[in-house]
């Protein structure tokens, strides 16, 4: 297979990365992650402990050139997450930034810290490296299911390719785009979008460590030519621009503004336009199968659409008894099965799940859309009502229950995502207290899962009541939370 980063063999002087104030060129990372992979190589998987920092984007490629499978860990993973993602991918080694103290679910790794180019002689061998299997697992990402823990997407280099490949003709992505963004690097749009995309196309990307709306203006307006964010940062930056004539200007200089892992909200889309005259196109994709549609540059602006598949995805709509909907009509809804390259191989040690999630070879996304008479696909909702999008994030309701149920002071609980203007939907659990007098409060509650899971699985809203709505059957009736 032809190298994945091209830019990277050809030892390119261009800048590739940036974060805050260390930089690395092409040449410069070969030759750092060049020199990690040789100390990597042969290892069966390593974790990278995904900081927003240089170090994760050299640990991630240091695995890609080694052809070692990676598993980017959020940082921030609460102890029965971490547990869970170390137990079931079974890492060698975990790479980390040098000084970084890890949490005791690692310290039984190898532990390898993450290498820039001063610690390196210029120019040492980068290789050489096992001819790489294109079907072999590149990345195990993991992604949130309505109940249960997390589960591993395998993703292989193929995939990878193939998303990233198809980007570059639906965005017309150069080697002279600088991509700015602040998303986490343990997701597929913060790491394979954001890092591994530009360093694929030759380009350069900087990366805020944090979002906030200076970070994003400062970028724009000194060379930056592509800013990508979740619907929660482009509300955010919708929000500010009536008062903030610097962004504004800034986001008009772009030359493309990209919005995915939710829906962003028409009303944003049009404040934005209106401000900046630059629309903000949308792409859909999913951990399982990276991207696959987007609003293409050179077609028409359609906010509210997902646009149309990209170059080698099949997407099919399908209704409830398994039938493709032929219909391009604007109003029949089905769900989106797809086809293509740009899917993951299976979810680790998961035979099961991998078949639950495959129809006659085509993927149930669970995502529920209609088709207009053009092709471009509009979301419209998700079959299962236990998956909360909060931030952007995939949340699964039956994980964070399981955790609440582990608090003393919780007797029944059950969770639910409520539209939120900032975050697209926001977490909430209904809370029977063991003891009616002292329920613990909302406080103790978001600390709790946040130390178990993850900060951002953390409900927002505790409400609390004596019984929560049972079917005959003893089943929790969501719906009548709500009522
Ligand atoms: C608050 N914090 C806490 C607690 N409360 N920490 C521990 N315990 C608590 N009880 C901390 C947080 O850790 C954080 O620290 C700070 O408070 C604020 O966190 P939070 O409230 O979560 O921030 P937010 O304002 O809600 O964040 C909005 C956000 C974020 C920046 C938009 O949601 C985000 O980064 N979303 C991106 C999600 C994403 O990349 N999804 C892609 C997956 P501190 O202040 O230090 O940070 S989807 C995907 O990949 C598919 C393929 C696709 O299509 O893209
Ligand atoms: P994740 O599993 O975290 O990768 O999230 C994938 C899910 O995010 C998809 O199944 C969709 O429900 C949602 N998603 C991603 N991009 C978009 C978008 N542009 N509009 C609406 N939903 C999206």
């Amino acid at each position: 297979m032809p190298p994945l980063f091209p830019a990277l063999a050809a030892r390119a002087e261009r800048p590739a990365l940036r974060f805050g104030d260390r930089t690395l060129t092409h040449a410069e990372l070969a030759d750092a992650a060049g020199s990690l992979a040789v100390r990597i190589a042969g290892a069966r998987r390593i974790a990278v402990w995904a900081t927003p920092t240089l170090g994760t984007a050299v640990g991630v490629v240091a695995g890609l050139l080694a052809a070692v499978p990676v598993i980017p860990v959020n940082p921030r993973s609460g102890e029965r997450e971490l547990a869970h993602v170390v137990s079931d991918s079974a890492p060698e080694l975990v790479v980390a930034e040098p000084g970084v103290v890890l949490p005791p679910a690692l310290a039984a790794l190898g532990r390898v810290d993450s290498t820039e180019p001063g610690g390196t002689p210029q120019g040492a061998p980068a290789g050489p490296f096992p001819e790489h299997d294109p079907e072999a697992p590149a990345l195990i990402v993991y992604t949130s299911g309505t109940t249960g823990p997390p589960k591993g997407a395998v993703l292989p280099r193929r995939a990878l390719v193939a998303t990233l490949d198809a980007l570059e003709d639906a965005w017309r992505w150069t080697a002279d785009d600088v991509l700015v963004h602040a998303l986490p690097l343990f997701h597929v749009h913060g790491l394979i979008l954001g890092v591994l995309g530009p360093l694929r196309r030759g380009g350069s990307v900087r990366h805020l460590g944090r979002f906030d709306l200076d970070g994003v203006t400062r970028e724009l307006s000194s060379g930056a030519t592509m800013l990508f964010g979740v619907p929660t940062m482009y509300h955010r930056i919708a929000e500010a621009l009536p008062g903030d004539p610097a962004l504004a200007e800034a986001l008009s200089g772009a030359r493309l503004l990209v919005s995915g892992s939710a829906a962003l909200p028409v009303h944003d889309h049009r404040r934005i336009v209106a401000a900046t005259g630059r629309r903000v196109v949308e792409r859909y994709g999913m951990t399982e199968t990276l991207m696959n549609t987007s609003v293409r540059v050179d077609g028409e602006p359609r906010a509210g659409t997902v646009g149309v598949p990209l170059r080698g995805v099949e997407l099919r709509l399908v209704d409830e008894s398994g039938g493709a909907i032929e219909a391009y009509d604007g109003e029949t809804v089905g769900e989106i099965q797809v086809r293509g390259a740009n899917l993951f191989t299976e979810y680790l040690n998961r035979p099961d799940a991998t078949e639950a999630a495959f129809t006659d070879g085509w993927f149930r996304t669970g995502d529920m859309a209609i088709r207009d008479p053009d092709g471009h696909v509009r979301i419209v909702g998700r079959k299962a009502t236990d998956l909360i999008k909060s931030g952007g994030y995939k949340i699964g309701a039956g994980e964070i229950e399981n955790a609440l149920l582990e608090h003393p002071g919780v007797r029944e609980a059950a969770v639910t995502g409520e539209p939120d203007a900032d975050l697209g939907e926001r977490i909430v659990a209904w809370i029977v207290p063991a003891h009616a007098e002292a329920p613990p409060s909302a406080g103790e509650l978001a600390d709790h899962v946040a130390a178990q899971l993850a900060a951002h699985k953390r409900p927002r809203t505790v409400r609390y009541l004596d019984a929560l709505p049972r079917n005959d059957m003893g089943k929790i009736m969501k719906r009548a939370l709500h009522d």
